[in-house]
This record gives structure tokens, C-alpha cells and sequence, in this order.
């Protein structure tokens, strides 16, 4: 809401010379409303053990990579908390590489209540996601399943058994899981990060040389997922 808020001021439907109808205020409304948006968290960096500070730096280029081909359409990274390491690294970042605020910023929210809680639009989310594609394993991937119900497992087993790390695979979320009416998510992209906990498979026993190829590849697939679903 608070985008329609300031893309609309309460002016702009007063002022009867003007003669904005309430049926423009309301298209326009639905414009910011539709405004292609990319909700994803930091891949890799909890239960996967990957380094901030270079995690940060490849959210940052990759982003930028992209930006030229974003036309209207905006990228958020979010974590829970204010006091996320990561949203502040990339957030600083961000900003001494002149990232354009519009269309990349950061937010604290639950990924799977940002329009309900925090009144952020977003039609597009990603997970970071397991090997397996299943739900549960702690994370915004339980998260994620938790909130979708059972459609979203459904969906995805039509889609993809199994995921390679630095991949991407686009689910479209059917009309009925609660994300899609609560929420107005339209598809959930599931990425599959390097892994950096030698508990978890395709531990890569701290090869940064290839985690941060690998890192680059998730983010760019998950880009490229979102663009081909919003273009
Ligand atoms: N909303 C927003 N961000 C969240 C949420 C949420 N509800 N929950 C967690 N985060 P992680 P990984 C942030 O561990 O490191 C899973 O069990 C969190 O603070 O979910 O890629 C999978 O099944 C962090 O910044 O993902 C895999 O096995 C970010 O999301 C494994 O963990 C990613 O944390 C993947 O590990």
C-alpha cells in the first residue's frame, strides 16, 4: 500500500480541474500495483555456511549485470531482520556502485507475507531451495512450502524431480495455494546455491573458487527465470 500511497497523493484525486476520473486513479493504482517485482533472499549464506562478504559482492554484480535489462521491472532482496549482515553489506554496495534504487533494494520481511505485513507488491519469489525440490529443512525453503500448502509441491514435481547447484527452476503457483490468493504471487523460483556445510550434499569443502562461480551461475539463472516469466 504504501506504494500506491505515494504514486497516487490524495492531490491528485482532489483537484476536479483536473479531471483525473477515480477510473484513471484506479488503473494507475493497478499500475504500481503491477510493476514486475523479484522477491529473493540471500542464497546460500545461512544453512549453506557461504561467506558474506563475497556473497555480497556476487549479489552485487550480478545485479548490475542485469540492470540493463530490467526495463520497469524491480529486484528486492530480503531477510528477516534488521540486523542482517547480508542486507547491510549489499545495501552498502549498492550504493557505491550507484545501483539504481528503484529498481534494486533491500527489505526486511517474512518473504512469504511482504504485501500482507509490509505492503511490498511482489508477483515473483524465489527459494532457496534443496537437491530435492521437498519441503521442510528448516530456512525460507520450509518457509516458503509452509506457505504455499501442497499445491506448491505439486506444481514443482511437474516441473523439475531434482536440481543441480547454480540452477533455477520456474514453478507458475496454481490459483489456489494461499501465496497466490494472500499474497498475489504468480511463481516461485527455486534456486540451488553451492553449499558450504559439510553436513549438507554437494559440500564444496571451502572451494570459493568454484562456490563463487557457482554463486554467480544461481543468481543469473534466477534473473533469467524472472525475466522470461515477467517479459
Ligand atoms: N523470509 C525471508 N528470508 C528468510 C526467511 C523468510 N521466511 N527464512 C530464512 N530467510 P537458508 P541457504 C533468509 O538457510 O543458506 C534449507 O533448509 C535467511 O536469513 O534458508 O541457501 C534448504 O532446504 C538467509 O538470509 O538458505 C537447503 O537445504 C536466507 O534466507 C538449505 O537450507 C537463506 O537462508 C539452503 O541453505
Amino acid at each position: 500500500t504504501s506504494d500506491i500511497q505515494s504514486a497516487v497523493p490524495s492531490h491528485v484525486i482532489e483537484k476536479k480541474d483536473q479531471s483525473v476520473t477515480h477510473e484513471e486513479v484506479k488503473v494507475r493504482n493497478e499500475q504500481v500495483a503491477n510493476v514486475p517485482t523479484l522477491a529473493f533472499p540471500s542464497i546460500s549464506t545461512a544453512d549453506f555456511q557461504f561467506n558474506h562478504e563475497k556473497a555480497s559482492d556476487i549479489i552485487v554484480e550480478t545485479i548490475e549485470e542485469f540492470m540493463d535489462k530490467l526495463g520497469n521491472a524491480r529486484l528486492v532482496l530480503v531477510d528477516l531482520g534488521h540486523g542482517s549482515k547480508i542486507l547491510s553489506l549489499v545495501k552498502t554496495k549498492a550504493v557505491q556502485r550507484n545501483i539504481d534504487s528503484k529498481r534494486f533494494f533491500t527489505f526486511v520481511g517474512d518473504i512469504t507475507r511482504l504485501h500482507s505485513d509490509g505492503g511490498l507488491h511482489c508477483n515473483v519469489i524465489a527459494n532457496a531451495a534443496n537437491w530435492r525440490l521437498k519441503p521442510g529443512g528448516g530456512g525460507v525453503n520450509a518457509a516458503i512450502f509452509k506457505a504455499a500448502g501442497p499445491a506448491l509441491e505439486a506444481a514443482t514435481k511437474e516441473r523439475a524431480k531434482s536440481l543441480l547447484p547454480g540452477n533455477a527452476v520456474v514453478v507458475p503457483l496454481p490459483s489456489n495455494s494461499p501465496l497466490y490468493n494472500g499474497e498475489g504471487i504468480t511463481h516461485v523460483i527455486h534456486v540451488l546455491g553451492p553449499n558450504m556445510n559439510p553436513h549438507r550434499p554437494n559440500y564444496l569443502d571451502n572451494d570459493y573458487t568454484k562456490g563463487c562461480k557457482i554463486l554467480h551461475d544461481t543468481y543469473t539463472s534466477l534473473f533469467e527465470g524472472f525475466l522470461s516469466v515477467v517479459q
